[in-house]
């Protein structure tokens, strides 16, 4: 499904992988991947980010986020495979970030993914396994927004111009008591 937005090619695959795929994809992911808790400058003070996080991706590949320099870990077993599978379908990043929102008291603010090292038109590739969790987009200039539920075993590519003129968040949701982990696959461009 391709979203109505202005300015943007956002579309959402509901059932990228299909339940036994993404159940056995989040349980693997839980247990690889190096998840620890980063650090995030905001308003001229470093504070722990709220949810845990994971570099993975071509050997040695450097990634500045939230004004850290970040090096990848390699890629692990399962991460290997969905590159794969996302190669079949025509993509080829090279690294991952990976999210893990341990409840829905984790979130992550406004923000573009739009450093330099993505390149003019990014495309990202976001997995969602685990608890769906809503996912909001605000314009920058028309202030426009739109709210979807990112379903385990989803996919949703952002490309085109949507980083220069869309936001994107993750809100918080105290009600939410599940885990999900977020696979945001990108383009590094060295
Ligand atoms: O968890 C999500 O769906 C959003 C992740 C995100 O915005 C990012 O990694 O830049």
């Amino acid at each position: 499904m391709k979203l109505p937005l202005d300015d943007a090619e956002v579309t959402y695959i509901a059932k990228f992988f299909n339940r036994g795929e993404a159940d056995r994809i989040y349980s693997a992911l839980l247990e690889e991947l190096s998840w620890h808790q980063g650090d995030v400058y905001v308003f001229g003070k470093w504070h722990k980010t709220p949810r845990l996080q994971a570099w993975h991706g071509d050997e040695s590949l450097t990634y500045r986020y939230s004004g850290k320099l970040l090096t990848a870990e390699p890629w692990s077993k399962t991460l290997h495979e969905i590159r794969l599978r996302l190669r079949d379908h025509g993509f080829e990043p090279n690294a991952v970030l990976a999210n893990q929102y341990r409840d829905g008291n984790d979130k992550m603010g406004w923000h573009s993914d739009d450093e330099p090292e993505l390149g003019e038109n990014p495309i990202i590739l976001s997995l969602s396994f685990g608890v769906t969790r809503d996912f909001d987009l605000r314009h920058k200039k028309t202030k426009e927004t739109y709210r979807l539920e990112l379903e385990h075993g989803s996919l949703l590519v952002m490309a085109g111009r949507t980083q220069n003129f869309w936001k994107h968040q993750l809100p918080q949701r105290k009600s939410v008591t599940g885990t999900r982990i977020n696979l945001t696959f990108r383009t590094i461009f060295r």
